[in-house]
């Protein structure tokens, strides 16, 4: 054995501390301060050096032990079958290398082809694994793995767990079943958990295993019974039963049946290569999963050769996890900058160094605003953990506080636009500052521009957003109004627009003129006015002027405007820069056909207003509702005297006991559909 220099024996001490820090900050207070890719890329390290070294291996290496210690504050349990870990695969040539062995300790060829390993393949759910104990169909405890041999009692816990099953359904129930599984939540959860931690003014959780592991661990249960956790079951350790399933894929089948969740995606494929392939299959549906996964189990199906093979230490030789690019990574915060949107919200963006997250290079994410980096408590050169998980963009989820470098600096939030210098103001009780500049501001003009440009609305085919930010840089145009005089002249001036482009151009601009009152008004910009308000104020006011003077009583009288969309419309309409760059657009030829509101013969229900209420059998209430609002009536939510008809479906409650004291006509499902059928289009 090699002899170990001093520098090697001093790096083994500081890597062990290290790792036996992060495992304290990870397993015992749920609270990581490294992402799993550094704390994974140490322990590879010291397994490394262990593995050249032997003689340097202490007790305390936490290469000795796998996973956390349980807690005092909970009685603990001892597994009477020990709750395994798995080995890793992080490429196709480790993964390559497990079926090598795999075929070694089983004595079966590895060149011909007709002597393959079934595999099960399964999707690796990323929260805390659990133990639950079944005698006679019953829920006895529920155990956290602890270290793999004991773990914490949370049976009060898990009880409040929708997808765990309190008494077995189905037939054959063993006489004892000790299901493993993993308890986990959902992305939307954690999206909801966190943002009601910051309404709340507390901390945030990293990520939803760190949740899913925290809700657990709950001494007051009502607390857990809050969390939208899962569980899925995934093995078995102790098993008293007459049948006895042959293949591991079989045997989740019983454990469905007797109502547990499983993973929709297990599959049996017959050798590596087909695993290779769904390993493929499953990064590309990743994003989409509405939960996390940090990779692939593969398990060899048969039970049977499962005994064969056994296990080393804690981890089987009959499975092994081939892990996904990770969603969390670490890199530094290089800089923040401000952008300005459409409305002037001012938005902080992380410039960062690049980094590999998710399966994306990561050089920015937002912010979103003030009291994030508050919250955060964020610095400029600070280390931080990068989290991108599903669609979304990603973001910091914390803060390396015990990285933070000397010379680490505050972040000021700017007091100036930092495009048009207008002051920046945060409204009462805002989280969002703005630019107060309107369309005096550059960046304001360049959005509002290129979403008046955007195919919902204007849809001005060629004019994308680059070139919309070299005509307002160039200052070729300062408004949307601009645009109908541009000549195409002005256009081949500008450095790569070729003369057909130009006349392209200026023809989708021509044919843009052309539109509908609901498109012009949507295009308008007008702040939380969004398609589908912009088509409901069209269909009630049928022409421009009348909602240009619209009250915000006379708005809040629609559906489907509230208070909020309702200030705007009118602050934008009172805006007399606005009116005029209506004006110009007019006069330059913009135009649609009004809606003539007295002739609609096809709305016969017009300033009627409905309220459905009670179940519906033989029609669904959004159905209903759309067959309504077409003949004309404003479908509400609560009976009043204003209410012209209810439609009272079986079950029907307190509106239809108000309807009743009020007078008011109700009609039953049978009357309604007869109604409706008599209703000609
Ligand atoms: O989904 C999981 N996190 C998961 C963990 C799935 C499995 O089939 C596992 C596991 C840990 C150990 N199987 C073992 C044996």
């Amino acid at each position: 054995m090699e002899t170990t220099p001093d520098s090697v024996a001093i790096l083994y001490q500081q890597l062990k501390d290290e790792l036996n820090q992060h495992n304290h900050r990870y397993y015992v207070l749920d609270d990581p301060s490294v992402p799993d890719s550094e704390y994974d890329r140490q322990l590879r390290k010291l397994s490394e050096i262990e593995g050249r070294y032997e003689g340097l291996i202490t007790d305390d290496s936490p290469s000795q032990r796998v996973g956390g210690i349980a807690l005092e504050s909970f009685s603990q349990i001892k597994h009477a079958v020990p709750m395994l870990s798995l080995d890793n695969a992080f490429n196709d040539v480790e993964l390559q290398e497990f079926e090598r062995k795999v075929k070694d300790r089983l004595n079966y060829s590895t060149s011909d082809k007709s002597q393959q390993i079934e595999y099960a393949c399964e999707p690796k759910l990323d929260g805390a694994a659990v133990s639950l104990l079944y005698k006679k169909g019953s829920l006895v405890y529920g155990a956290t793995r602890g270290d793999g041999s004991v773990g914490e009692d949370i049976t009060a816990n898990v009880r409040t767990i929708k997808s765990v099953p309190l008494k077995l359904q189905g037939d054959n129930i063993p006489e004892l079943l000790e299901v493993r599984g993993e308890i986990y939540l959902p992305r939307a959860g954690f999206d909801r958990l966190n943002a009601a931690a910051i309404s709340a003014g507390e901390k945030t959780f990293v990520n939803p295993r760190n949740a899913a592991a925290g809700s657990l661990r709950q001494l007051d249960s009502k607390i857990t019974a809050s969390r939208p956790l899962e569980m899925c079951a995934y093995s078995v350790g102790q098993y008293k039963s007459d049948i006895k399933p042959e293949t591991h894929k079989g045997m989740l089948e019983a454990l469905g049946g007797w109502g547990f969740k499983i993973n929709p995606f297990v599959e049996a494929l017959a050798g590596i290569a087909a695993c290779e392939d769904y390993y493929q299959r499953m990064v590309e549906q990743r994003d989409q999963l509405p939960y996390d996964i940090d990779g692939i189990v593969y398990k060899v199906n048969s039970l049977k050769l499962q005994n064969r093979l056994g296990f080393v230490a804690k981890a089987p030789r009959w499975a092994i996890a081939r892990k996904f690019p990770a969603q969390e990574e670490m890199t530094r915060l290089l800089d923040v900058e401000f952008q300005v949107g459409r409305t002037g919200a001012i938005t902080p963006v992380a410039r960062l160094e690049p980094v590999f997250v998710g399966g994306v290079t990561v050089s920015n994410a937002t912010l979103h605003n003030r009291d994030e980096i508050d919250r955060l408590g964020l610095r400029i050169g600070d280390m931080v953990i990068i989290r991108r998980a599903g669609d979304v963009i990603p973001q910091i989820a914390k803060v390396v506080v015990e990285k933070r470098p000397l010379e680490a600096r505050l972040i000021e939030f700017p007091i100036r636009c930092p495009v048009c210098q207008s002051s920046v103001q945060r409204a009462e009780g805002e989280a969002v500052a703005r630019c107060s500049g309107g369309l005096f501001c550059g960046a304001q003009i360049k959005e509002a521009i290129k979403h008046f440009a955007s195919r919902k609305a204007m849809d001005i085919d060629g004019l994308g957003d680059k070139l919309v930010e070299l005509l307002v840089d160039k200052s070729v145009i300062f408004s949307v109004a601009d645009l109908y005089e541009l000549q195409p002249t002005q256009l081949v001036d500008l450095e790569r627009m070729a003369e057909k482009s130009a006349t392209n151009l200026i023809a989708a601009i021509d044919a843009s003129k052309e539109t509908t009152l609901a498109k012009f008004l949507y295009a308008l910009g007008v702040r939380e006015v969004g398609e589908a308000t912009a088509q409901t104020l069209a269909n009630n006011f049928g022409s421009m002027e009348p909602i240009t003077q619209a009250s915000v009583e006379v708005l809040l009288e629609i559906d489907d405007v509230g208070p909020i969309v309702a200030k705007h419309i009118v602050n934008f309409f009172r805006n007399p820069d606005n009116l005029s760059i209506i004006s110009a657009l007019r006069e330059a030829g913009v135009h649609w056909p009004d809606i003539d509101l007295s002739s609609q013969a096809s709305q016969p229900l017009r300033g009627q207003t409905w309220v459905i209420t009670g179940g519906m059998e033989t029609i669904s209430r959004a159905e209903a509702k759309d067959r309504l609002q077409d003949l004309g009536a404003k479908v509400a939510s609560s009976v009043s005297a204003k209410t012209t008809q209810v439609v009272a479906g079986p079950g029907a409650g307190s509106k239809l006991s108000k309807a009743l004291a009020l007078e008011i006509a109700v009609m039953d499902e049978a009357q309604f559909v007869v109604f409706l059928a008599d209703q000609t289009y």
